[in-house]
């Protein structure tokens, strides 16, 4: 057994909560990423003296243990050919196709494969020496499926969880993989195996049975050692009030309106936000949109639509080329159908801090959620959050995991172009008391589940399952 660390509660992601800036005077610093996932989970890393072990970022290696804003953080260094095998290439190119419905072809090379398990490796071990003795240890996401039974062949004092963020695809899927054995056996070292929805928590299992062999019986999964593992759905949600108090804010509310006149105070402003990922529909949802400016169903002197994308992935091949296919599209269309001062699409192809994020939420008034395969999809919620005010519409694909809790939305199969250009037509044309009904039932579905009850609900579930087994977690300090 390696011997244990200090901390009683390890999180284990790819990336760590902070990216590195380079400052004017040359040197480096680090900032807090805003993503989602540390707001969840910081409350309770600080609760418990947590220790959050994730990659920095680049290929500068040599990276020592270091506090940011009180957070312990425990970098894990990449090389250039691990950047390229394990994350662009075996995360990034065969798992995120293969996990979001084969919407690109995966692609499978077994130097790729072997990359995937020597980070996996390194991760387990970075976290098996920081854990104390009976500690919790949560790992996060497609890029890390070996570390759990990895960690647990180290450490078995440990209480381990997993938390996959996107989909968890059908057997048909997923048995494609060469390695399908060995990535469920990874997961399987988990006591808790979490998904964002029960379809893909039953899709697991139903492959556990069929694949490993093992006896299941609904969402548990009995090992040959007497161990059992669980399989639950915990539909990860936003910090809904955080949200809602910068769309109140003074400044978010000019801003807003500063957008609004930007794009020459239209009757209506679509919107979509999303990273720049081939998963997201962006190319039909733009189609769709100018569709109905070419059909005469919608003006341009009457309604925008503001594309803003956030540049993702940029090394991968897929994106490179989806990064075409979008300019080109919006290049076209703009050309063909603007008037001058009069763009049919804003395209801004840029990453924005939150206030930015929320002004964009405020001014729109039609939100386009259309992704191809989501495991939830933040932005549908955030949109939500955001209007104080009830209004405002938005239209969600069902194959968003936030489909299956916000079914006021107008819901869109988003292949079917026709459908599409029907919801958004829908949307644009309803009236105020339709809006309203629709967005204050969504609004009480994204106060009730937020970001914080969704990590409390899992770490009270982790802890529940062996009770006698590891240290308690303690919940977060409630401001
Ligand atoms: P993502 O695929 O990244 O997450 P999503 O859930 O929509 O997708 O989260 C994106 C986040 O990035 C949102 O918080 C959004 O505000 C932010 N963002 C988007 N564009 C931005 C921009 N231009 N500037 C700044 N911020 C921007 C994965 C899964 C999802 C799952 C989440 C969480 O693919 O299905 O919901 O993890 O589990």
């Amino acid at each position: 057994m390696a011997s244990s660390g200090s901390a009683d509660l390890v999180i284990v992601a790819n990336r760590l909560p902070v990216d590195r800036v380079t400052l004017p005077d040359g040197s480096t610093d680090w900032r807090t990423s805003p993503g989602g996932l540390v707001t969840a989970i910081e409350p309770v890393m600080r609760a418990n003296d947590g220790i959050w072990i994730g990659w920095p970022g680049g290929t500068e290696g040599d990276l020592e243990p270091f506090e940011d804003e009180g957070l312990q953080l425990v970098p894990i260094n990449l090389s250039q050919q691990e950047v390229e095998y394990f994350y662009e290439g075996f995360a990034n190119a065969t798992l995120w196709p293969l996990y979001h419905d084969v919407v690109a072809k995966p692609e499978f090379h077994r130097e790729w494969w072997d990359s995937y398990v020597s980070v996996n490796r390194r991760f387990a071990e970075a976290a098996a020496a920081a854990a104390s003795e009976g500690a919790t240890v949560w790992v996060h996401d497609y890029q890390l499926q070996l570390v759990p039974a990895m960690l647990r062949e180290l450490r078995p004092d440990l209480r381990i969880g997993f938390f996959l963020h996107i989909p968890f695809p059908p057997a048909e899927l997923f048995q494609q993989l060469p390695w399908r054995r060995q990535l469920l056996e990874g997961l399987l070292g988990a006591d808790l195996v979490g998904f964002q929805l029960q379809g893909a928590a039953q899709n697991f299992v139903r492959l556990v049975r069929q694949r490993v062999g093992h006896k299941t019986h609904r969402d548990l999964v009995y090992l040959p050692d007497g161990r059992t593992v669980r399989a639950a759905a915990f539909p990860i949600s936003i910090d809904a009030q955080g949200f809602e108090e910068l769309a109140r804010s003074e400044e978010v509310t000019q801003r807003a309106k500063e957008i609004r006149e930007a794009v020459g105070n239209p009757r209506k402003i679509f919107l979509g936000v999303d990273r720049l990922d081939y998963t997201k529909g962006i190319y039909a949802r733009l189609r769709a949109y100018s569709e109905l400016v070419v059909d005469g169903h919608l003006d341009v002197e009457d309604a925008v639509f503001i594309q803003v994308a956030t540049p993702s992935r940029e090394q991968v091949e897929q994106y490179r080329l989806l990064r075409d296919d979008i300019d080109r599209l919006v290049g076209r269309v703009n050309g063909d159908l603007g008037k001058i001062g009069r763009p049919v699409i804003h395209y801004l192809h840029s990453s924005y801090p939150r206030e930015e994020m929320a002004a964009f939420y405020r001014a729109a008034d039609i939100m386009a959620v259309t992704p191809l395969r989501d495991g939830m999809n933040l932005v549908a919620k955030e949109y939500v959050a955001c209007r104080f005010d009830d209004n405002g519409a938005l239209v969600l694909s069902e194959f968003a995991g936030a489909a299956e809790e916000l079914r006021q939305a107008w819901l869109v199969n988003p292949h079917d172009i026709n459908g599409m250009k029907a919801a958004f037509l829908e949307a644009y044309r309803a009236d105020e008391r339709d809006l309203t009904r629709r967005m204050k039932a969504m609004r009480k579905t994204v106060r009730q589940n937020d970001v914080a009850a969704w990590a409390e609900t899992y770490l009270a579930e982790l802890a529940a399952l062996r009770p006698s087994h590891g240290k308690t977690v303690r919940p977060p300090h409630r401001s």
